[in-house]
């Protein structure tokens, strides 16, 4: 296996990479490798789908499922070495399918099929055993043993590119697809899958990556606001309520909404975790009263919260982790794109297996003291505390503001982030994203003039929305957004973060402040364009970074 997508990845002086027979995320060297084979074949497929498209024909299936299969090799989504074989089965389906359409489809414009690429070409074994001894065709690293810039530029590109397929098919949930999109996106995919090598057509690819991110993240931002109203300021309870049970996970608002549907009147309490908490600022979703709380903190954490949560589990998306540790394997279940070996995968829209396990289950005993945080300060929220915020600017009583986002880990190193949180001065505002804000957001940061001074604007997605309100700022203040006193302090983990991280990049924000550690794929030499190009700031500590920004 050759895996290098996140920030957990092996890191020392004998490998770069997790190379060995399991990843430090737990994935095995097999679904490793199937995962390899997978996304050969998903840009192959994409080779066809992108001409397809030239001549105006787009496959809506191939269009939504593409993508979709391409999430499933996201850190922490899909373990089960059976669902990955799957995946393949079905893309051998598609491929072949979608060649002979598209060949047709060239033929009736009387047009010529250009030269195939390298992943069109690959003919993959069909059977189970051959596809393993195929995987090493497959492998990232295939050509070359170890990292150099280009290797490292083309995992920018595709890494960031599979956090873009994770948000696309978050929207295509909400019924958000386009099929400009998709092409762009299958041309990219195609791209990649011809093993280019030209080092600075493969940096603009990255930023190529991010500009469609930016779309990609309107679109869902359309898609969530559009089916469940735009987020508006909401206390949630972190301390759990007695009774039967439901903890729903991951970024999934259409799951929570069918789930809450189908549990209601049935004495079950719905709680959210991770990444869902900024579900309870949704008007469609906050009307429902057994939607009661958020349970636990960040996804590193669920082996010991999920073993204590007495009842059923959903993950919707990532991350998951061995829930053979916590012993917890018989009462999670997994949806869509997300699956551990042995765990109980749920298809279509029927949450009764979900809801038989809550009801067998004892739920709380007893209430925990009530501890309220809020949540929903989306796009609109902040569109409304804009000029109050811009007043207080002006009148000098709000100095800075920080955009404090990301996701969260196990590194020790990511206490800088709590440290920096606590220690921003008390004339400043802090916006959060992400899980990265379970380290801090149970504390009260108090407000200036009536304004909270931790805002959470929602998922890593979001960054959406925060992106919107440092648009209107600059506007308003007549300059550019890198000339704000506004400060991104990103924490990266896995690839929905690099697609942000590019999105950002591609719109000229400078100065981002980037860590725990940077991405092992980034070579000294991309690293230092990166540092010239863009001024991207590796952390160092919250003091030293604080006084750096608050002078700047
Ligand atoms: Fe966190 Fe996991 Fe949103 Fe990520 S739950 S780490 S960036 O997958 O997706 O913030
Ligand atoms: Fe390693 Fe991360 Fe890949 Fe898991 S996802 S195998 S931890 S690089």
């Amino acid at each position: 296996m050759f895996c290098i997508q996140c920030e957990q990845t092996l890191n020392s002086p004998v490998a770069k990479g997790c190379i060995f027979a399991q990843g430090m995320c737990g994935k095995t060297a097999e679904v490793s490798d199937l995962q390899d084979v997978l996304v050969k074949y998903l840009q192959g497929i994409s080779f066809w789908a992108k001409l397809g498209a030239d001549y105006g024909y787009h496959h809506p299936q191939v269009n939504r499922w593409s993508p979709q299969a391409f999430f499933s090799t996201l850190t922490n989504v899909n373990f089960d070495p059976v669902r990955m074989y799957e995946f393949i089965q079905e893309a051998r389906h598609y491929k072949s399918a979608l060649e002979k359409e598209v060949k047709a489809v060239v033929a009736d414009h009387s047009g010529v099929i250009p030269p195939l690429t390298v992943a069109a070409l690959m003919d993959i074994p069909a059977a189970q055993e051959a596809v393993i001894q195929f995987a090493p065709m497959a492998s990232l690293n295939q050509e070359k043993k170890s990292l150099d810039d280009v290797l490292g530029a083309y995992l920018l590109c595709l890494y960031g590119l599979k956090g873009v397929a994770a948000y696309m098919e978050h929207a295509a949930v909400l019924g958000q697809t386009d099929d400009e999109v998709y092409a762009q996106y299958h041309g990219i995919m195609s791209y990649l899958g011809d093993s280019p090598d030209d080092l600075q057509e493969l940096l603009q690819t990255a930023l190529q990556v991010g500009e469609l991110n930016y779309r990609v993240m309107f679109m869902l931002d359309k898609g969530e606001t559009s089916r469940f109203g735009d987020p508006e300021p909401t206390q949630v309870n972190v301390g759990h309520v007695k009774g039967k049970c439901i903890l729903v996970s991951g970024h999934d608002l259409e799951d929570l909404y069918e789930i809450l549907v189908q549990t209601q009147d049935k004495g079950i309490n719905v709680y959210t975790h991770g990444e869902m908490l900024p579900a309870h600022g949704y008007p469609q979703l906050k009307t429902f009263k057994h939607l009661v709380g958020n349970y636990g903190t960040a996804w590193q954490k669920q082996q010991t919260e999920f073993a204590d949560f007495p009842g059923a589990i959903v993950m919707t998306s990532n991350c998951i982790i061995n829930p053979d540790v916590g012993g917890y394997k018989d009462r999670i279940f997994t949806r869509s794109i997300v699956g551990w070996p042995g765990a109980r995968h749920i298809v279509g829209e029927d949450f009764s297996e979900v809801i038989d396990c809550a009801l067998s289950l004892e739920g709380f005993r007893e209430d925990a003291r009530p501890h309220l945080i809020t949540v929903g300060f989306g796009r609109a929220a902040l569109a409304q505390a804009a000029p109050a915020v811009i007043q207080e600017i002006r009148a000098g009583s709000i100095k800075h503001v920080f955009l404090v986002g990301g996701c969260d880990g196990d590194k020790r190193d990511r206490n800088y982030y709590t440290d920096f949180a606590q220690k921003t001065p008390e004339d400043t505002l802090m916006l959060t994203l992400a899980c990265g804000k379970y380290r801090f957001n149970y504390q009260d940061f108090g407000n200036i003039n009536g304004i909270p001074r931790l805002l959470d604007v929602g998922q890593c997605n979001d960054s959406y929305s925060a992106i919107q309100l440092a648009l209107a700022l600059a506007e308003e203040f007549q300059c550019g957004v890198n000339d704000l006193p506004l400060t991104l302090v990103v924490s990266w983990f896995e690839q929905k973060a690099i697609a942000v991280l590019l999105t950002l990049l591609a719109l000229g924000v400078r100065g981002i402040y980037l860590g725990p550690s940077l991405p092992v794929f980034l070579t000294p030499d991309l690293l230092e364009m990166l540092v010239e190009t863009f001024d991207i700031r590796p952390i160092s500590d919250a003091d030293s970074d604080l006084k750096v920004m608050l002078n700047s």
